[in-house]
C-alpha cells in the first residue's frame, strides 16, 4: 500500500506524520471518506467542494488547488490499483508549536489512503438495523457546526460509544433542542407515503454526498422530498426508516427505541433505493485510469 503525504508516496510502515502536527494535537482539520467503484471515484466533484468548504469555515487554506486536489485522489488509486476501495483524504492543520494557536502551523498537511473498505455484515441489509437514541446530543451549530467534517469526531464517538454499549450497532442523535440530527457516520430517513422525508442540514447534520445522491433517486422515482425539522415521533410512526453513508451506503432501520418501524423488515421503498443506489454508484463517477 503506498500513502500520499505532501507530495510523494509512503510505504504503510513509512507512512507516518509528526506528533507536532495540530491534526494529531488537537483534531484540528477537514477529511473526506470517499469510495471509488468499478473504476471510478464516486462524487469525486462533490467531495473535494464539501472538503474545501470544511476548510474555508475553520481558515486552513490546503495549499493545493481543487484541480490538484483531484489529481491526489486519483494518482493515489492508480499507485495501489484501485477499482473498489475507499479512500481517506485528510488535511490537517500541520506541524506547529505546543499551543493551540493555528498560526505556529506553516503549511498544512495533505494525506489520501486508498484502501479497500470492511463493508458492513450483509445482515445489517437483509433484517434491517434496531437503533437507539442516545444521551449525548449532536453538537451546538454554533459550537463546532456539524457541517463542518472536521478531524474532531468526540462528540460522534461518545454517541457510538452509547449505543454500542446498549448493543446497538448505530446511534441516533437529538440536535439540542431535541430534534433529529443524524446517526454517527450516516444522515437519517424516513418514508411515509409516498413522501421522503430528511431533516435539513440546519437541524445539525452533515450535508451527506450519500444523502444528496438518495435525494435525488427519489425524485426520479417520483417520491417527494422534504427537508425539514423531524423529531423522534415522526421516525416512530414512519412506514420506513433507513440511513445513507458513504461506508454505509443505504441501510435499512427496523426498529427504534424498541419501537417497531412499520412491520418490523426492510421497507419495499427502501429497498428499491438500495438497488437505485448500488446501480447509480457503478456507472457514475471520475474514471481512475487516463
Ligand atoms: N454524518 C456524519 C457525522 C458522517 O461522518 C455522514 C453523515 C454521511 O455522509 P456521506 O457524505 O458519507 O454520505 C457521515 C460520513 C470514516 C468515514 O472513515 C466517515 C464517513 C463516511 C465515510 C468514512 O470515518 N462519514
Amino acid at each position: 500500500m503506498l500513502i500520499y503525504i505532501d507530495g510523494e508516496f509512503y510505504e504503510k510502515a513509512k507512512a507516518k506524520i509528526s506528533v507536532f502536527d495540530h491534526g494529531f494535537l488537537y483534531g484540528d482539520g477537514v477529511f473526506e471518506g470517499i469510495r471509488a467503484y468499478n473504476g471510478k471515484v464516486f462524487k469525486l466533484d462533490e467531495h473535494i467542494d464539501r472538503l474545501y468548504e470544511s476548510a474555508k469555515v475553520i481558515l486552513l487554506d490546503p495549499g493545493v488547488d481543487k484541480e490538484e486536489m483531484k489529481e491526489i485522489v486519483l494518482e493515489t488509486c492508480r499507485k495501489n490499483q484501485i477499482t473498489d476501495g475507499y479512500i481517506r483524504l485528510v488535511v490537517s492543520r500541520g506541524v506547529g508549536d505546543l499551543g493551540l494557536n493555528p498560526n505556529s502551523c506553516k503549511k498544512a498537511s495533505v494525506i489520501c489512503i486508498a484502501g479497500t473498505i470492511q463493508l458492513y455484515p450483509e445482515k445489517y441489509y437483509s433484517e434491517g438495523l434496531k437503533i437507539i437514541t442516545v444521551p449525548t446530543t449532536r453538537n451546538n451549530n454554533e459550537s463546532l457546526n456539524p457541517r463542518i467534517k472536521s478531524l474532531n469526531y468526540l462528540n460522534n464517538i461518545l454517541a457510538k460509544i452509547e449505543g454500542l454499549q446498549a448493543g446497538a450497532p448505530e446511534a441516533l442523535m437529538l440536535n439540542p433542542a431535541g430534534m433529529v440530527a443524524e446517526c454517527t457516520g450516516d444522515n437519517v430517513f424516513v418514508i411515509k407515503g409516498n413522501v421522503l422525508h430528511t431533516p435539513d442540514v440546519h437541524s445539525g447534520s452533515l450535508d451527506g454526498i450519500t444523502r444528496r445522491t438518495v435525494m435525488d433517486l427519489a425524485r426520479e422515482r417520483g417520491m417527494e422530498v422534504v427537508e425539514g425539522p423531524m423529531s423522534r415521533f415522526d421516525i416512530w410512526v414512519a412506514d420506513e426508516f433507513f440511513l445513507t453513508g458513504t461506508a454505509a451506503e443505504v441501510v435499512p432501520v427496523v426498529e427504534l427505541d424498541q419501537r417497531v418501524i412499520g412491520d418490523g423488515k426492510p421497507g419495499p421503498q427502501t429497498i428499491a433505493l438500495m438497488e437505485d443506489y448500488s446501480q447509480y454508484v457503478r456507472s457514475h463517477g471520475a474514471e481512475i485510469q487516463k
